[in-house]
């Protein structure tokens, strides 16, 4: 299963939380499946998906899901540190591992060697899970009392989709009005 699909899986549960998307592939593939207002496609700033999304869950109520990369958060751990002691419960941070940058023509990353569930419960998230092994829409929907991570392991490979056609100025613009 790719990307493509495991957004898909994730998308079908997804009501009126906002989404933060990754740089690339993610976002259009997300634009492609569901485009909403509360959908925020990053453009640019690889790595920072998981740092937007913290900002966003801490100046609001509602909850927050942040689609990630495996590239992008070996580039920032640093994020994982900070969402994990600031720990605020409306949000959901999901690594998309496709063991490679995908959106840059498929370079692998470091991840054969790196657990990224093991980094994330050491790092401090009391809640780390496999994609896999829970009921996602549990824990889209249940009360948390802290911030979620979940691993969700997938194969390399873009869909061939459009590009999004949305300036950066509209897709910010619509974002905040809509939340
Ligand atoms: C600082 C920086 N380095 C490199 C890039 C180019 N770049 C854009 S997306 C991407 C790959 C992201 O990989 P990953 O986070 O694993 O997501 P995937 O596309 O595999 O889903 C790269 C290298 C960039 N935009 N910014």
């Amino acid at each position: 299963m790719k990307r493509y699909d495991g957004i898909k899986n994730i998308m079908k549960y997804i009501t009126a939380e906002i989404v933060v998307a990754n740089i690339g592939f993610p976002s259009r593939e997300l634009y492609d499946i569901n485009d909403r207002n509360r959908n925020f496609y990053m453009l640019g700033s690889m790595g920072l998906a998981s740092s937007i999304g913290l900002g966003l869950a801490l100046s609001q109520k509602e909850k927050v899901i942040i689609l990630d990369g495996d590239g992008s958060i070996l580039m920032n751990l640093g994020s994982l540190v900070t969402i994990a002691n600031q720990n605020p419960d409306n949000l959901i941070l999901i690594v998309i591992d496709n063991c490679v940058y995908g959106s840059t023509g498929n370079q692998p990353t470091y991840c054969r060697n790196t657990d990224l569930l093991k980094i994330a419960k050491s790092m401090g998230f009391k809640n780390s899970y496999d994609f896999n092994e829970i009921d996602f829409n549990d824990s889209l929907t249940k009360n948390q009392e802290n911030s979620v991570f979940i691993h969700y392991r997938v194969s390399p490979g873009n869909v061939d989709v459009g590009i999004i056609d949305l300036s950066p100025k509209i897709i910010k613009n619509r974002f905040m009005k809509s939340i």
